[in-house]
């Protein structure tokens, strides 16, 4: 057998060099940017970050936080709040009450709701990306103008359920079937892991239409959760992200009406995966502001906490770890915003970015929350201060919009995609 030398590699190597990246792993979205929709400037990105900052400071004080999470309740008033702020339908058309901001704006929100709140942030992703954006990037106009103004209102809480007990990583093997009936459609089986679950009025739903077609017999239903045969069986006891209520839902016999189907009939697949990019994009900027919360407490801990004489934030050991934390925020926070800008001025959504940036942040976030419990020593390990729950919360962010080992997977098809030729030996 000839051995591989450097040599024997490089006529393979010179056109993966210089050939063009192929359109497969990019789509194209920008027809589905909200109506007379401009790609917000860096002054206004500024502008919304300081209001939201004003709303968490106002409504999600650490007090909030922290009941939010002992009380594992999310807070009634909530929706109402985070509604009339204008913050639940930030990537919507204005027509239904939307702020037609597009996808860095909403990175914006969901870094400063989670810094302030882990779990009322992820509850606010659930609600505003994966139910509010669903209906925009795919609603009728009917069903927008129906459903998106009681969601932008905080008026309904919305949710979307994929995973199934035995379909979580592999959704496309999931089993709820939706059988067509006269007028619509009648759903059964059961969701596993909701978020929003136990306290949604609106859920965007995927179901099986046509089981033996597998990934191509999978429609998406908008069903509203007072339709008999509906119910949360039970409110699932998390270790963190604690008053984000997550729910397991069951469907016995639940009637969709025809004109709730969204999307196409069997198109359910594209609804999914199109709606995982975006989720995976925006739910990124959850360990971002999770990071930011752990430096929040870390760096005032270490330049008040004095042993030896002096601040600990003067021992070396202390800055080496402060540094981590802060480097890493940093480039997550240029991941997740050019991957957003990306999908804002050029329509272009990728794959592996959007994984990638949620891949990075979230295992990052883990890090610099372990860092955080470590440098408040004592202080980090007990309930009194956020560092232990904003641990237990990002840890989250590496299970949840797919894991970090399907994360790495997408990528890594991505790039089988892109080089599939040479397999071929074309
Ligand atoms: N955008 C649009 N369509 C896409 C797509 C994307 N990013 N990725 C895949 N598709 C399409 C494929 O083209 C394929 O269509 P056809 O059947 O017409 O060829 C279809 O979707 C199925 O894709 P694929 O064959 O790649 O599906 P797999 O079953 O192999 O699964 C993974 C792929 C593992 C990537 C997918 O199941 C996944 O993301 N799992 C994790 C689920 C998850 O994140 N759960 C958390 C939910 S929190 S709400």
């Amino acid at each position: 057998m000839a051995s591989l030398t450097l040599r024997s590699l490089r006529p393979a190597l010179r056109p993966l060099v210089f050939r063009p990246l192929p359109a497969l792993q990019t789509r194209l979205l920008s027809s589905k940017h909200p109506k007379g929709f401009e790609s917000p400037a860096p002054e206004d990105l500024a502008e919304l970050r300081e209001r939201v900052q004003e709303f968490t400071r106002r409504e999600i004080p650490e007090e909030v936080a922290a009941h939010t999470d002992k009380t594992n309740a999310f807070p009634p008033d909530m929706w109402g709040k985070l509604g009339d702020a204008g913050l639940l339908g930030i990537t919507a058309d204005q027509d239904v009450g939307g702020m037609g901001m597009g996808y860095q704006a909403h990175c914006v929100v969901m870094e400063e709701i989670s810094r302030a709140s882990g779990s009322i942030g992820l509850s606010y992703a659930a609600h505003a990306q994966l139910c509010v954006n669903q209906l925009q990037l795919n609603g009728t106009p009917e069903q927008k103008a129906r459903y998106l103004p009681g969601l932008i209102a905080g008026t309904s809480v919305g949710a979307l359920a994929m995973s199934e007990s035995g379909s979580g990583s592999d959704v496309v093997s999931m089993r709820m079937t939706a059988k067509e009936v006269d007028g619509g459609y009648v759903l059964n089986g059961s969701k596993m892991w909701i978020t929003n679950g136990p306290d949604a009025d609106v859920i965007v739903v995927y179901a099986k239409t046509e089981p033996e077609k597998g990934s191509r017999g999978i429609t998406a239903f908008i069903v509203e959760t007072k339709t008999a045969g509906f119910s949360c069986a039970r409110k699932l006891d998390k270790m963190g992200m604690r008053g984000s209520n997550t729910g397991e839902l069951n469907f016995d016999s639940v009637f969709v009406p025809r004109e709730n189907v969204l999307g196409k009939v069997n198109g359910g697949v594209g609804v999914l995966m199109e709606g995982l990019d975006l989720e995976r994009l925006v739910l990124s900027a959850g360990p971002l502001g999770l990071m930011q919360a752990a430096l929040d407490v870390a760096l005032p801990f270490t330049h008040q906490r004095k042993q030896f004489g002096q601040p600990i934030a003067h021992n070396q050991f202390v800055q080496g770890k402060l540094a981590d934390m802060y480097t890493k925020l940093q480039a997550a926070r240029s991941y997740t915003y050019a991957t957003a800008r990306a999908v804002d001025e050029e329509g272009s959504v990728r794959t592996q970015d959007c994984a990638g940036a949620i891949l990075y942040s979230a295992e990052r976030g883990t890090e610099c929350a372990l860092d955080c419990v470590q440098l408040l020593g004592g202080m980090g390990y007990v309930e009194e201060m956020p560092a232990s729950r904003i641990l237990r919360d990002v840890k989250l962010y590496e299970i949840g919009a797919g894991t970090s080992e399907i994360r790495r997977m997408v990528i890594g098809r991505a790039f089988n995609k892109e080089y599939a030729h040479f397999a071929k030996g074309t």
